[in-house]
């Protein structure tokens, strides 16, 4: 375990390298336990260096077997190797020189997942952030770009395929039983995107013709037996080749793209420079084992990955610091890639939902960072909602302030500009500010203020005079180390609608707003608007032009109105959203004080009307009638938290749903689209549809008579995952539940995705008794601790998806996440940090739970050595 050095890594600290890498050669001889590494670097020193400055490059966990300079093996006296780093002294002056080390690695026994390990009998390797230097050591940092050639060895029986990065050179037959093969990547890179693969896999292939006429060979490697399921993110693959062409000038640039999936991957997927590897959830996919939710996935991470060859490979970061220049914006890309493919609508509802639920809160919690952070003890740990998708709206507010034109000049410059550059967050700004001659200095301040801004928003309508007018207010909270906050400029899309449902379209009096966008750049500002001719209904922070909690009196029948006429889908659906929200957090609070609630009529009616109602698009009603979430409800109130009665009361609103709407969702529940299953936005949508009324036609019946039908009759995942839901939920530990839970797990005992659905929906039955279960399940003989997507399937659900379960008052869930937390990280921290972020907001909870959550915390601190990434976690928890 690499030792708790507490080191602080800071921005301003910046500093290039002394010696400067030109071409790197690793050959690798593959064997579980002894894997042999030889690297050899052409290196020179950089101009003004100190003739007598060493080498040093970075190591974790590394032993060094030899060192030869040139050829020659090198003074012992002469260097200092640590599992850490390798300091060389004695180095030419000037002029370039070759460094070979040789090192030894045991893949097997690599439990972190980083640098070279074994999953399912398959070599593979991850080098995103620092891994590489697990593997040899090396100039790991990503303003280091070299030229890789890479020669891989080994057994055939044992690895029938060896990929890396780039074009295939050529291979061979190397010696008895042995046979080798040889890539050479064109493009200079960082150790990063470095990837090698080695296994015996099921192979399906394809090919694409590039805007210039050049034939790119696509290869999807699975394990046997699941090439059947590799067809959707192919075809997604091939779609977002020819999306990037048409929408951002990209070009492909190698001959070949290939893409791996495992099984055991502590994140999505990664974008090594030709050779993506990929969690095999989000590659494999067919109708009777993914849902629509799947291919969703599937189809997003298949574009964002891809997207990265432009967009972090062929311009990647200076540092890490600037992570969220490759991320954000690349997330940017993918929502824009799914927009054009689905409902552009229902996407953004759905990445606003996303939003708030992950990355409003750790804003808003002692995990708070800028999106490009100033100083990190551990980079694993800042892999974040805030840099990923809070980095997107801010690329996505770039495009709102510029308009589409510019903000295509200012991508096009800067792909031309600093096409194999390490660059920064200012780098790209300067190309948005030199296409467009705006200035983007105040704007800036979203990348290095942390926290979400609050807009208040008051309206005067003056009916004598005909004029409206809108006075907005920003503030910004406090965050870890940033206690005083500066203006932020705030773009903030509106509409004004008219008493009859059309809208106002005539002009602001001030120039401050443009193209239906009011540009908060001051504390507080007044806008006007003349000759309206009724008094007009305020639509704000349209299709959430913004990333901020607007705060506004708005009445509910002003809301409605919004929600009726509004010409925006997101907007129809942000009132709706914002009425629902309303009356929840009033009847939590209702319910936390033991009082007894009010009824839900209108809220109840709007939403059976919009359910009903076969004029809209059905995804859209979808997400209408899904009420906030328990934990979007615990946000909005924001202390003083008790899960306990925000579930009472988000049950009783339900129940009101679901019993003024029985007829309606009755019917919906049977209206999924029959014959063959087609994973389209479509038919996507209608199942959606279907689901939310199954589980509210369920609600309002008390028996599982027709959820037990629909799964029996389903023949697809989506409906069928949804109906064992309804069962599992509402029902629990009824016959249906538990015949249904039976049957699940006979079926698919050989499918591990489809069994991380079976733990996950066991995990996320509300109430406290779920705990029980959640240990049960850890303790059954086939639970497999070392694969990430089943502790994420069950700890994670657990922990992040049941708020009643998990905040359960005697402190037992908490205490059951630190054993857990504890226990991991000893095997892969990563897992283990990433997995108690899930008790970021444990200083919202109400006093008792509150104690019991911080001695859980308390008792991680204490419970020993403790890997950074979970130690620097735990501390700023803490703090
Ligand atoms: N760059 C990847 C995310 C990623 C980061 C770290 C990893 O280490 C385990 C793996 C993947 C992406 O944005 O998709
Ligand atoms: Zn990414």
């Amino acid at each position: 375990m690499r030792t708790e050095t507490g080191q602080v890594y800071k921005l301003k600290d910046y500093k290039p390298t002394d010696f400067v890498v030109e071409r790197i050669d690793l050959t690798f001889e593959l064997d579980p336990k002894e894997t042999t590494v030889v690297s050899r670097v052409i290196l020179h020193r950089r101009e003004g260096v100190a003739a007598d400055a060493p080498l040093v490059f970075d190591g974790d966990e590394l032993t060094l077997d030899s060192l030869q300079i040139d050829g020659n093996d090198h003074d012992p006296s002469l260097y200092d190797a640590t599992p850490d780093s390798l300091t060389i002294r004695g180095l030419p002056e000037s002029g370039p020189f070759e460094v070979t080390v040789n090192t030894t690695l045991s893949p097997a026994t690599n439990t972190k997942l980083m640098g070279l390990y074994r999953t399912n009998g398959v070599y593979c390797t991850q080098c995103e952030a620092e891994g590489f230097r697990r593997i040899t050591y090396f100039y790991d940092r990503p303003d280091v770009l070299a030229v890789y050639t890479v020669t891989i060895i080994a057994g055939k029986e044992d690895a029938k395929h060896l990929l890396s990065n780039g074009n295939f050179l050529g291979g061979g037959n190397y010696d008895e039983g042995r046979h080798f093969a040889a890539w050479f990547d064109p493009h200079p890179k960082p150790s990063y995107l470095f990837a090698l693969v080695g296994g015996d896999l099921g192979l399906v292939e394809d090919s694409f013709t590039t805007m210039s006429g050049k034939e790119v060979a696509l290869k999807i490697y699975v394990e046997h037996g699941k090439e059947g399921r590799a067809g959707y993110a192919m075809d997604a693959l091939k779609r977002s080749m020819k999306w990037d062409e048409e929408m951002f000038g990209r070009e492909y640039d190698l001959d070949i793209f290939q893409i791996v999936a495992v099984s055991d991957f502590n994140m999505g997927a990664m974008e090594n420079k030709g050779l993506n590897v990929f969690n095999d959830k989000y590659v494999l996919a067919d109708p009777e084992t993914a849902t629509d939710a799947d291919y969703a996935n599937i189809e997003a991470i298949i574009a964002h990955e891809y997207f990265h060859n432009w967009t972090g490979n062929r311009i990647t970061c200076r540092d890490w610091f600037q992570l969220c220049l490759k991320e954000g914006l690349t997330v940017y890309r993918d929502h824009a890639f799914s927009a054009d493919q689905r409902s552009a609508s229902v996407k953004r509802i759905a990445e606003i939902r996303l939003l708030k639920a992950h990355q409003f809160p750790e804003d808003a919690g002692p995990l708070a960072h800028p999106v490009r952070p100033e100083s990190y003890k551990e980079i694993n740990n800042f892999y974040t909602a805030t840099v990923y998708e809070k980095g997107s709206e801010v690329v996505r507010m770039i495009r709102t302030i510029l308009g589409a034109e510019d903000f295509r000049k200012g991508m096009d410059l800067y792909f031309e500009r600093h096409d194999g550059d390490a660059a920064t967050i200012e780098d790209f700004l300067a190309c948005f500010a030199e296409a467009s001659g705006r200035d983007l200095k105040q704007f800036a301040l979203w990348y290095s203020q942390a926290g979400t801004p609050s807009v208040s928003v008051s309206t005067d309508w003056n009916e004598a005079s005909k004029t409206f007018k809108v006075t907005l207010e920003q503030t910004l909270a406090p965050t870890p180390g940033q206690s005083r906050k500066a203006l932020m400029h705030i773009p903030l899309a509106y509409g004004l609608i008219l008493p009859d449902g059309t809208e106002f379209d005539g002009r602001l009096d001030t120039d401050d707003a443009e193209n239906g966008v009011m540009h908060l750049t001051k504390r507080k500002q007044t806008f006007s608007f003349s000759n309206v001719p009724g008094r007009p209904v305020l639509s704000i922070n349209r299709g959430f032009s913004a990333p901020v909690n607007i705060a506004m009196e708005q009445s509910s029948a002003d809301l409605a109105h919004i929600a009726r006429h509004d010409g925006d889908g997101v907007s129809r659906w942000q009132a709706l959203n914002e009425q629902a929200m309303r009356h929840l957090v009033a009847v939590s609070k209702l319910a936390r004080d033991g009082r007894t609630l009010p009824p839900a009529r209108e809220l109840a009616d709007i939403l059976v009307a919009t359910g009903a109602d076969d004029s809209l698009e059905p995804a859209f009603r979808a997400q209408a009638l899904a009420l906030p979430a328990e934990s979007d409800i615990a946000r909005e109130i924001g202390s003083n938290i008790d899960p306990e009665a925000i579930h009472t009361a988000r049950e009783a609103v339900l129940s009101e749903v679901a019993n003024a709407g029985l007829d309606v969702f009755a019917r919906l529940a049977d209206s999924a689209p029959k014959g063959a299953y087609s994973p389209d936005a479509a038919d996507a949508g209608q199942r959606a549809l279907a689901g939310v009324a199954l589980a509210y036609a369920s609600l309002a019946e008390g028996q599982p008579a027709r959820a037990k039908t629909a799964y029996d009759s389903s023949d697809n995942m989506t409906v069928m995952s949804q109906a064992l839901q309804v069962l599992v939920h509402q029902f629990p530990g009824s016959s249906e539940a538990e015949e249904a839970l039976a049957g699940f797990k006979t079926r698919f005992a050989d499918d591990p995705l489809v069994l991380d659905k079976w733990y996950s929906i066991q995990a996320m039955t509300p109430g406290a008794p779920t705990r029980e279960r959640v240990e049960e399940l850890l303790e059954s003989d086939d639970f497999d601790r070392s694969n990430p997507n089943r502790m994420r399937a069950l700890i994670g659900a657990f922990s992040a998806g049941n708020p009643t379960g998990f905040n359960a008052a005697d402190g037992a869930g908490y205490r059951l996440l630190a054993a857990e937390v504890v226990d991991i990280d000893k095997r892969n921290p990563q897992l283990a940090a990433r997995l108690l972020t899930a008790m970021r907001s444990w200083r919202s909870l109400e006093a008792g739970r509150q104690e019991l959550a911080r001695q859980a915390l308390v008792s991680i601190r204490e419970a020993g050595e403790l890997s950074p990434d979970v130690g620097d976690i735990v501390d700023r928890m803490l703090a």
